[in-house]
């Protein structure tokens, strides 16, 4: 084989965040930047010679371009076989998915998530292990030590790889499989759900739904599933051409981004269903008519209904989330009788519990929810979860989430976002609040007392590494929190986070609007870390 070992000079901020390495796609293009990080993820593989990989990404911006050197690395890597998904495409689900199947030594996935696309937008790069999952820190670490120091790569000089049509090829020792992008997807939802009831439901003049594939990853999975496969009526994925820079806009299922799908939901034309997907197809937002479930709320109802659910009949093991996500699905957990685990922020942590059978569902604020049948989170299986229980209970989705707070009570909900502040501005308004963790607890803020004052430390159950400082922390009696967190995945200085939850139990008092019942805890935070001071800033770029 025709190796070529190129010389090249390490970069240092080749750091992964929450999400595997994002930068701006000039960063991307600068000269080795992208072989850089390939070798030493390559490195960090010592068993890679022979192995089978999985490549694909979210049809962002350089996507192809990456494909094709990274094949060509791959090659001169030693790794035996690669499956790449049909024009370099492949949502993060479906990636980790294949993975699992093919019992792949991993995954390598291009994608920058929700973040913006283009030239001028971002990409991303992260690898996934063996169990389909997002690698640990002690493995993303590994790369980064590697990639400081790395000093040449490894290439084979070979053609381009046609990926628009599926078929095989063989790149010296190298085989390529480029796969349909969505069969064994689709194979996966089939076993889970009942297709056959969502098929009717679909079909039924009296429901209506829109998805909206947000020019992303999703549109072909969102036509092949929902309207081919079962049956909507064409029309019902919007934005389903997948296209390089998202069509402009800003791939990001939540209320502010998805403003197209928001209005139609909120317009007279009495559509029941609502949801949208991001980038790589792991994020999911639901609507029903003229309503929005929290992707909290989203988490917990799932859970207290997933006995109706074919691949889930049999009950759940646990249930986990993310630290700042609500403690709704906590108050499922302890209905149910099973443990709620509560993790940093990132997939990456969830990963050891699935393995070891002690959760069945998880989720996250950030519009992430997911269960053991991959190691993601999973936008189109969040779709159809609810279709399923739409076609089981015949009830609207605000009717189930209304019973559902009558049941359990309503954890209102909200995150404040500061987006691309100073970092050194933002470290010192985290800083500010860790100086006053000593003298909080006791003390009464508009109306509530501290119980507690931290910075988020979490010990693994399974294998008992620790992850300090995951997010700031102020805990109230009466069950409310205030956290504070910096954004691991934006790529132009620091975003703020404020997560807000208050609990209430009363039914009567269910019907606020979300900002309104959290006003308290908004003055508080405000008070606390001096946000206009500090940021700049007296409102919050985005709220969800
Ligand atoms: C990524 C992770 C999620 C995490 C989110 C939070 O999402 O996969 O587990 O909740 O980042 O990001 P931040 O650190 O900005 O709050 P995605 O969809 O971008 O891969």
């Amino acid at each position: 084989m025709n190796i070529e070992i190129v010389s090249c000079v390490p970069y240092n901020d080749q750091k992964p965040g929450t999400s595997g390495l994002r930068k701006s796609v000039k960063q991307f293009q600068k000269p080795d930047y992208l072989q850089t990080f390939v070798q030493a993820i390559f490195n960090t593989l010592p068993e890679r010679e022979g192995s089978t990989l999985i490549l694909g990404g979210d049809g962002r911006y350089f996507n192809r371009e990456a494909i094709q050197v990274i094949l060509r690395m791959a090659a001169a890597n030693g790794i035996g076989k690669i499956l790449v998904g049909k024009g370099g495409i492949l949502s993060t689900p479906a990636a980790s998915h294949l993975i699992r199947k093919h019992q792949a030594l991993g995954g390598i996935i291009l994608s920058a998530s929700h973040n913006p696309g283009g030239p001028d937008g971002d990409f991303g790069i992260k690898f996934n292990t063996s169990n389909g999952g997002p690698a640990p820190e002690s493995f993303t670490e590994a790369i980064y030590e590697n990639s400081k120091t790395l000093e040449e790569y490894r290439i084979t000089p070979i053609k381009p790889v046609p990926l628009d049509k599926v078929g095989v090829y063989d790149l010296y020792s190298m085989h390529i499989e480029v796969v349909d992008s969505v069969a064994d997807y689709m194979a996966l939802m089939e076993e889970i759900f009942d297709f056959d009831k969502i098929s009717q439901l679909l079909r039924s003049e009296h429901f209506s739904m829109r998805f909206d594939a947000m020019h992303a990853v999703t549109g072909p999975y969102a036509h092949t599933i929902l309207e081919e496969r079962l049956g909507a009526p064409q029309g019902t994925v919007m934005h389903g051409l997948p296209l390089a820079n998202f069509g402009g806009g800003h791939p990001d299922p939540n209320q502010a981004h998805a403003k197209e799908l928001m209005a139609l939901l909120y317009s007279p034309k009495n559509i029941a269903f609502g949801a949208a997907s991001d980038g790589d197809g792991d994020r999911n937002m639901i609507l029903g008519n003229h309503f929005f479930v929290t992707p909290s709320d989203s988490l917990a109802i799932l859970a207290a209904n997933a006995h109706l659910v074919p691949g889930y009949q049999q009950g759940i093991a646990g249930i986990a989330r993310s630290m700042p996500t609500s403690q709704a699905p906590d108050r499922v957990a302890a209905r149910l009788g099973i443990p709620a685990f509560e993790t940093p922020t990132g997939w990456k942590f969830f990963g050891n519990l699935l393995d070891a059978g002690r959760i069945t569902l998880c989720g996250e604020e950030s519009f992430g929810t997911s269960s053991n049948h991959i190691r993601e989170k999973d936008g189109l299986w969040a779709v159809l979860f609810w279709l399923n229980l739409l076609a089981v209970k015949q009830e609207s989705v605000a009717s189930i989430v209304r019973q559902h707070w009558a049941e359990y009570g309503r954890n209102y909900y909200s995150r404040h976002d500061y987006e691309a502040i100073p970092t050194a501005s933002a470290n010192t308004l985290m800083e500010h609040l860790r100086q006053q963790f000593d003298k909080l607890p006791g003390q009464m803020l508009h109306g509530k007392q501290v119980k507690a004052a931290d910075d988020f430390m979490y010990v693994d159950p399974v294998d008992g590494s620790t992850s300090a400082q995951q997010g700031i922390r102020i805990l109230f009696t009466d069950d409310s929190r205030l956290i504070f967190r910096l954004s691991g995945t934006g790529t132009q200085g620091a975003t703020l986070r404020v997560y807000l939850e208050q609990y209430e139990s009363d039914p009567a008092k269910h019907d606020q609007d979300p900002q309104l019942a959290l006003a308290d805890l908004i003055n508080i935070a405000n008070d606390l870390a001096k946000i206009p001071e500090f940021t700049g800033r007296i409102n919050a770029d985005v709220i969800t």
